[in-house]
């Protein structure tokens, strides 16, 4: 059992370093590459607001040979009593489940891995205190989303299968948990059954990157790109830490993506 008082309640995190090849990260459509000197300075940022907000935050070094694993939300899941070794859906980032393994096993008891040949990405699953969403997408296939299932069944959970809107990368590219109550969605997954017990907040037209927030203890990490989703968490009374992801954005990322959480009840 975890002593945490809410599934957005965090000490630990694991980060990687972004390399030099992040330039070369997966895009669906190439609105000209990040710089690594951009991604560097955001993700530098975005280390030191998790240390803010109260999380301990391991760094793991760069891999070169893998550009997207400055995205360790993807080739795992993590909870107080063990993690999940996933498969991600994109070929190029396969490797990088090999590569975090070690330090989620140093780090948890337990470590699962999900049989082959489901594929399952991280940011397809969102964590709420009314069970585990998994959204099934163009990285996210049945078979993982089942097999998913059942190990986080394993590890004392519950979880089901949603749907991520047709030419979004992941689930939660569309939709974050705020608070136990809230849900923020594009107005694609709005009408979503899978929030139906939840109080939604819908981003402003224009402005659906913003849906992938990040809580955090009791702050909200949000792009700094987008004004009016910021003036509406605040209206609602977040505590909004404005963050930028101009250049991570370029390779489809948000906030969630850097980052592995969870409440390590040792410390
Ligand atoms: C990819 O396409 O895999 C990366 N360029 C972006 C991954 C974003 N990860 C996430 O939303 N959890």
């Amino acid at each position: 059992m975890s002593q945490a008082r809410s599934v957005y309640e965090f000490n630990s995190a694991i980060v990687r370093e972004p390399s030099t090849s992040v330039v070369d990260g997966l895009r669906a459509d190439d609105r000209g590459g990040p710089t690594y000197e951009g991604v560097k300075a955001e993700h530098d940022v975005y280390r030191a607001a998790l240390r803010d907000a109260g999380v301990n935050v391991t760094v793991l070094p760069p891999l070169e040979a893998f550009p997207d694993s400055i995205f360790v939300e993807d080739p795992a899941l993590v909870f107080t009593n063990g993690a999940i070794l996933l498969r991600p859906g994109a070929p190029s980032r396969l490797g990088e489940m090999a590569q975090i393994a070690p330090t989620l096993r140093e780090m948890f008891d337990t470590v699962l891995e999900l049989p082959a040949p489901g594929q399952a990405d991280g940011g397809d699953i969102m964590y709420t205190p009314k069970g585990v969403l998994i959204g099934l997408s163009a990285r996210t296939d049945r078979t993982g989303a089942e097999a998913l299932i059942s190990c986080i069944e394993r590890l004392g959970g519950t979880a089901r299968i949603a749907e991520t809107p047709k030419g979004v990368l992941h689930f939660k590219t569309a939709s974050s948990l705020l608070d136990d109550e809230t849900v923020i969605v594009t107005s694609a997954l709005a009408a979503a059954a899978a929030f139906d017990d939840f109080r939604k907040i819908v981003v402003p037209d224009g402005e659906e990157a913003a849906a992938n927030i990040l809580r955090v203890n009791d702050v909200v990490f949000a792009s700094a790109n987008y004004p009016r989703t910021l003036e509406m968490l605040d209206h609602h009374g977040y505590k909004v830490v404005p963050l930028k992801t101009a250049e991570i954005e370029k390779i489809d990322a948000g906030l969630s993506c850097m980052s592995l959480r969870w409440y390590d009840n040792r410390r």
